[in-house]
C-alpha cells in the first residue's frame, strides 16, 4: 500500500477542517468555547478520528480528549480546539488533524513509537481569564484558584466543568508523570507574515513570548453629561483612555514588545451619562521576561500618574503571566531535518503567539512547527491556509516521527 503523497494529506486535512467548521455557537462566526456544547462536539468528533486511527480513546477531567498508540515514554503531539471570539478555523484545530491524520500514517507503515495525540480545550483562555489550562493540567501544573474564575454570565470554571461532566477532584489524574513524556510537538499556523514573506510552508519555532495579561479599574465620578463643566470632571473613560495609550507608548519604546487593550468597558455605559468607572484589559508581551517585568512596572506608575492628575483611582489585576520558553534545540533540528527531508528551507523564527507547548515545556522537551497563513492573519474569520501547507506540515510531522522513532530505537 503506498502512503499518500502531501497533496493527499492536505486535502484529507481540508475535509476534516471544514467538518470542524460549523461547530460553534453562532451562525455566522466562529466561537467555541471551553466547556462549552460545541467543545463537546469538536471532542467528540476528534475522538472519532482517533479511534478511526486505530488510537485508544480517553478523556481527563478538563475535557482533553487523548488518543493512545505504543508503549513507553510518550512522544505527545497535539494542539487546541477551542477558538477566540469570531475567530479563524485553522488556528489550534491544525495541530489536532495534522496528529491525527499523522498517527494513522505512522500506524499504518508499523513504525514502532509511542505517541499520544491530544485534544486540548482551553488555550485561548476566551471563555475564563485563564489560559493553557487543559495543557497546565497535563503537565502537572494546574492552578486550583482557577476553578473559582468566572465566565461571562458569572458560571465558576468549577461549576462548568461539573456541567460538562466532568469531577474537579480527578485533575490531578491528568498529569503525566514526567517518566512518561519524552516529548511535545505541536504544529500551528504562523499567525504572522514571516514563512509568507520568505515563500516558505514551514518553519521551526525557536522561543514562545512571554506574556503579562492584566485587568485595569478606573474609577471618577459618574455624572451629567450636559450639566458638569468639563473642569468639574472625573471623567474615568478619558483617564482610561490616556492609560491606554500610554501602554502603547510604552511598547513602542521597548525593543521588541507588544502592547494590547482588547476589551474595555464604561460604566454605566450611557449616552448621557459621564463614565464613573471603566474596566479595560492590557496584554503585554515580549522575548525578555526582565524588559517584560519593567514594562509592567513603568506602566502602573504612569496610570497612577494620570489617576492623580485626574483625581481618578485606579486599580490593577493581573490575571495571566508566563515567561518567555525557549524550544527543545534537539527537537527543532529534528524538525528542522524532517522539513528539509521534503525539499523545504526550515526557516526559524519565533512565536509571538501563546501556545500549549509553553505550558508542556514545564513537563518535557517541548518545539513548535509552524505553518504559512496568508497575510499572516489570524484571530480573524480571514485566516486560511493553503491545502498544499496542510499537507507539508503533515508530512513533515510524519518525517519528524519517523527520524523521532529511529533516535530513540
Ligand atoms: O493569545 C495568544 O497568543 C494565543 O493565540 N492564545
Ligand atoms: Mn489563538
Ligand atoms: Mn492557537
Amino acid at each position: 500500500m503506498n502512503s499518500p503523497d502531501a497533496a493527499q494529506l492536505g486535502k484529507r486535512a481540508e475535509q476534516m477542517i471544514r467538518t470542524l467548521a460549523p461547530l460553534s455557537s453562532e451562525p455566522d462566526k466562529l466561537v467555541r468555547l471551553f466547556l462549552s456544547k460545541e467543545h463537546r462536539q469538536a471532542a467528540d468528533q476528534a475522538a472519532v478520528w482517533m479511534r478511526e486511527a486505530g488510537l485508544d480513546v480517553t478523556e481527563d477531567a478538563l475535557g482533553t480528549v487523548r488518543g493512545s498508540m505504543g508503549k513507553g515514554p510518550k512522544l505527545i503531539i497535539g494542539s487546541h480546539l477551542d477558538s477566540v471570539v469570531d475567530g479563524g478555523h485553522y488556528d489550534g484545530p491544525l495541530g489536532v488533524i495534522a496528529a491525527i491524520i499523522a498517527a494513522d500514517e505512522i500506524k499504518k507503515r508499523g513504525i514502532d513509537v509511542a505517541i499520544d495525540v491530544i485534544a486540548f480545550g482551553d488555550e485561548e483562555g476566551s471563555r475564563f481569564p485563564s489560559t493553557l489550562s487543559s495543557s497546565a493540567a497535563l503537565a502537572g501544573h494546574f492552578e486550583p484558584h482557577t476553578l473559582n474564575l468566572m465566565d461571562a454570565k458569572g458560571l465558576t470554571f468549577e461549576q462548568a466543568l461539573e456541567a460538562y461532566g466532568k469531577n474537579p477532584a480527578d485533575i490531578p489524574k491528568a498529569a503525566y508523570r514526567k517518566s512518561e513524556a519524552a516529548a511535545y510537538v505541536e504544529v500551528h499556523i504562523e499567525q504572522g507574515p514571516r514563512l509568507e514573506a520568505a515563500n516558505e510552508p514551514l518553519g521551526v519555532v525557536t522561543g514562545i513570548v512571554g506574556q503579562s495579561r492584566w485587568s485595569t479599574t478606573v474609577r471618577g465620578e459618574a455624572g451629567h453629561a450636559g450639566t458638569v463643566p468639563m473642569n468639574m470632571r472625573h471623567d474615568a473613560l478619558l483617564g482610561a483612555a490616556e492609560m491606554a495609550l500610554a501602554a502603547e507608548k510604552l511598547a513602542r519604546a521597548f525593543k521588541d514588545m507588544v502592547a494590547t487593550v482588547g476589551r474595555i468597558e464604561a460604566r454605566p455605559g450611557a449616552t448621557n451619562i459621564i463614565p464613573g468607572e471603566v474596566v479595560f484589559t492590557v496584554d503585554l508581551r515580549c522575548m525578555d521576561d526582565a524588559e517584560r517585568r519593567r514594562a509592567v512596572a513603568a506602566f502602573e506608575k504612569e496610570a497612577q500618574a494620570i489617576a492623580a492628575a485626574r483625581k481618578l483611582d485606579v486599580k490593577f489585576q493581573p490575571f495571566h503571566a508566563i515567561d518567555a520558553t525557549p524550544c527543545d534545540r534537539r527537537l527543532q533540528d529534528l524538525l528542522a531535518s524532517a522539513i528539509a527531508d521534503l525539499g523545504h528551507k526550515p526557516l526559524r523564527l519565533s512565536s509571538g503567539a501563546g501556545h500549549d507547548a509553553q505550558a508542556m515545556a514545564k513537563l518535557c522537551p517541548s518545539a513548535m512547527m509552524f505553518v504559512r497563513c496568508r497575510g499572516g492573519i489570524s484571530h480573524n474569520p480571514a485566516e486560511f491556509t493553503s491545502e498544499a501547507d496542510m499537507g507539508a506540515a503533515v508530512a513533515a510531522l510524519i518525517r519528524f516521527i519517523e527520524r523521532f522513532a529511529a533516535r530513540t530505537n
